[in-house]
């Protein structure tokens, strides 16, 4: 980490008046959230993306809930971390501030972030395949299969699956905030899931410094103004400032 990087990046920081940040699994990280790619990215010997499908769910629902009530017990007990809490600080600060999030977590909002849109949903809400009512549901576990109280259809997660479109308000707004900001923050994620992984080129297309906090480097890597190799929880308390 180069201090030099971190002092231009806070002094842009400052002078913005728009801001948008984009995160993903490697913000939660350091909270102990296993990320989706990399070590620690396999459950039972399935990838996210075996089972993070629509057809998945078709074929083995209680298999994918399985998956998710164990996520669900790992997320009950875990906290956020600096990283959250320091983004939650520099909205607070910033005139104009969008969180786009890729993580399905909720950590965001409950480090204290207001203005956040979740790209990929959340795991703690379901929604009916039959009639499409949406609730919060925080079970541990859920019963499997679990049943919609109106209607009695099995619900699914009101999660973002390969093949299936992101919600209409969460893109549009994330487009207006990638269009507008004058700094762009990309922190941990890999860069490879569409559309997120377009959205650096979007703003920098737009006229946005893009800065990237990640600890490997990624396809955004070639997009961004500078990269801050790093992790999470430990350079963004340092480029907020309140470290020092
Ligand atoms: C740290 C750190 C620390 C670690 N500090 N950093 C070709 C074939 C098939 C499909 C496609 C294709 N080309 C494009 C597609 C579309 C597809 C896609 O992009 N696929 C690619 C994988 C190829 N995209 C979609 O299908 C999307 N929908 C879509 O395009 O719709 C079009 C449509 C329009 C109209 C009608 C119908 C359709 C939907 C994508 C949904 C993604 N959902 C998931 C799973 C959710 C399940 C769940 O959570 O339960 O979302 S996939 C998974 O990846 C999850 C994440 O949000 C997402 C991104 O992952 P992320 O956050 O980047 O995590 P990792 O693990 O990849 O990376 C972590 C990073 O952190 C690493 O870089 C580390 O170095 C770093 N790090 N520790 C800082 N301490
Ligand atoms: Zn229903």
């Amino acid at each position: 980490m180069d201090n030099v990087d971190i002092e231009e990046v806070r002094k842009r920081l400052e002078e913005a008046h728009s801001v948008a940040v984009l995160t993903g699994a490697g913000v939660s990280a350091e909270s102990g959230v296993p990320t989706f790619r990399g070590e620690g990215g396999l459950w039972r010997n399935y990838r996210a993306e075996e089972l993070a499908t629509p057809q998945a769910f078709a074929r083995d629902p209680s298999l994918v809930w399985e998956w998710y009530n164990m996520r669900r017990e790992t997320l009950a007990t875990i906290k956020p971390n600096p990283a959250h809490t320091a983004l939650a600080m520099l909205e607070g600060r910033v005139e104009d501030f969008t969180l786009i999030t890729q993580n399905v977590d909720g950590l965001h909002e409950m480090g204290g972030s207001r203005n956040v849109i979740e790209l990929h949903g959340s795991i703690w809400r379901v929604r009916c395949t039959g009639c499409s009512a949406v609730t919060e549901n925080h079970d541990i576990p859920i019963a499997i299969p679990p049943s919609c109280g109106e209607c009695g259809a099995l619900l699914r997660p009101h999660i973002v699956w390969f093949g299936e479109a992101l919600p209409g308000d969460a893109i549009t707004a994330a487009y207006g905030a990638l269009e507008r900001c004058d700094v762009l923050r990309v922190i941990g994620t890999s860069g490879v899931v569409q559309p997120a992984a377009s959205m650096a080129s979007v703003a920098k297309g737009a006229g946005a410094y893009v800065v990237e906090v990640n600890i490997e480097l990624t396809p955004n890597t070639t997009v961004v103004d500078k990269t801050i190799a790093g992790k999470a929880a430990e350079v963004l308390p340092l480029i907020v400032g309140q470290n020092l």
